[in-house]
């Protein structure tokens, strides 16, 4: 067995991810919103810890921050993100960057390694602003219009607003260089429990969703709640409640065998007790990880709305925000992982895929890309409760550490 195991120190990862979980601690878990006060002072904790591991860096004018090497030999670049959800847990994203870290420090400072691993945090994976707009920055896919248009969901700020307060504005934006990585690896908590059910602890990525989101829109006529009978309103909220059930009912026969979709949000215009809603819109998501199916569903959604408009009592209309497309993972990756986790985790690993969105998905457009799962206690995820046990973490670091030696051996 490989003796890198003495040199990944745990009790370093354990501190550095609880370092950061002090950092805009809300309960047991975080609250950092892209672009928040404790969300930058992540980054500058991230990047106050890169030259330790033989790196330099900053955080670039979209967010990121990508720390790089000077060392000679193959190059892998491994990351996640560090803002997280409304008041959620502490792993999603930390986990990976640490992880990343400490791969590093591990690799980049011996010098019997040949090569180095180079490190990043993405903004905004959590969508605040937009979707994965810092790693699609990195690979070229956001416009400086895009910024532009980008607002925070939590309080409409604008990105351009919260870059400039950021102290950001006018700061070049880090773009990948062709053939400068091996490839791209990203551990992540697996936010589901099939690997804490099975008893396993390494989860080997195959895939990754796509995401596809829709902002759905009701209009009926706003009236008083007393004097207007049944039989003559238009009450856009109960339109969208019908429309949502007519979903549930009809998309089981048109799905795949891991589609899901969810109605994350419903606003009533104006969403007061003694006023019959006159608008109504729920944002909608559809995930899978083949195109087929989601285009299948798309379709369905149409000619839902198309029957209710027919019936001409409220109008509805389907609008796509956001399409996200599925990826495949790199298999030489997987194999890496997996010889790693024989080695660190007793074999104790699965081929699984992600109904997660990750910035991985969006690294594979340009190079190879790996991910690795550790388990969820509970599965659980988006919630301050999320967790995961030490030992799990420290495994998982192991793992990870092993893959990326694997990885630049290759
Ligand atoms: O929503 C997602 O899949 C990711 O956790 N942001
Ligand atoms: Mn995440
Ligand atoms: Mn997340």
């Amino acid at each position: 067995m490989a003796d890198i195991s003495s040199r990944v120190d745990g009790d370093r990862v354990l501190g550095d991810l609880n370092a950061l979980r002090a950092i805009g601690a809300y309960k047991t878990g975080v609250h950092k919103p892209t672009l928040s006060e404790p969300h930058l002072r992540s980054l500058h904790w991230f990047v106050q810890r890169l030259p330790d591991a033989g790196l330099a860096g900053e955080i670039d004018g979209i967010g990121n921050v990508i720390g790089t090497s000077a060392k000679h030999g193959p190059r892998l670049l491994a990351g996640s993100h560090l803002e997280s959800q409304n008041h959620a847990g502490w792993l999603d994203g930390p986990l990976g960057v640490v992880y990343a870290l400490e791969a590093a420090r591990v690799i980049n400072l011996d010098p019997n390694i040949n090569g180095a691993v180079e490190v990043a945090s993405w903004c905004d994976e959590e969508g605040h602003f937009g979707h994965f707009l810092g790693s699609r920055s990195y690979v070229g896919g956001v416009t400086e219009a895009d910024i532009d248009a980008a607002r925070d969901r939590n309080n409409d700020r604008s990105m351009r607003e919260a870059l400039r307060d950021a102290g950001l504005a006018g700061r070049v934006r880090a773009r990948y260089e062709q053939g400068r990585h091996i490839g791209y690896l990203e551990a992540h908590i697996e936010q589901g429990e099939t690997l804490e059910s099975s008893g396993l602890k390494i989860g080997i990525v195959t895939s990754i969703v796509g995401i596809w989101q829709y902002r759905i829109t009701f209009t009926g006529e706003q009236n008083h709640a007393g004097t207007t009978r049944m039989a003559i309103r238009k009450d856009a909220g109960l339109a969208l409640a019908r429309f949502c059930v007519d979903i549930d009912n009809r998309f089981p026969a048109a799905c795949g065998p891991r589609t899901v979709w969810t109605t994350g949000r419903i606003t009533l215009d104006p969403g007061a007790p003694s006023i019959i809603p006159g608008a109504a819109e729920m944002l909608f998501q559809i995930r899978d990880d083949d195109p087929a199916v989601i285009a299948r569903l798309e379709e369905l959604l149409h000619s839902m709305a198309a029957e209710v408009n027919a019936q001409g009592r409220c109008a509805i209309a389907v609008e796509r925000i956001r399409t996200g497309t599925p990826a495949r993972m790199d298999t030489a990756f997987q194999g890496a992982i997996e010889a790693a986790g024989v080695d660190f985790a007793d074999g104790k690993s699965l081929r699984m895929p992600s109904g997660a969105g990750h910035d991985a998905q969006i690294l594979s457009t340009v190079m190879p890309a790996g991910m690795l799962f550790v388990p969820s206690i509970g599965g659980i995820s988006h919630h301050w409760t999320e967790n995961t046990a030490d030992a799990d973490i420290v495994t998982g670091a192991e793992v990870f550490v092993d893959a990326c030696r694997r990885l630049l051996a290759q």
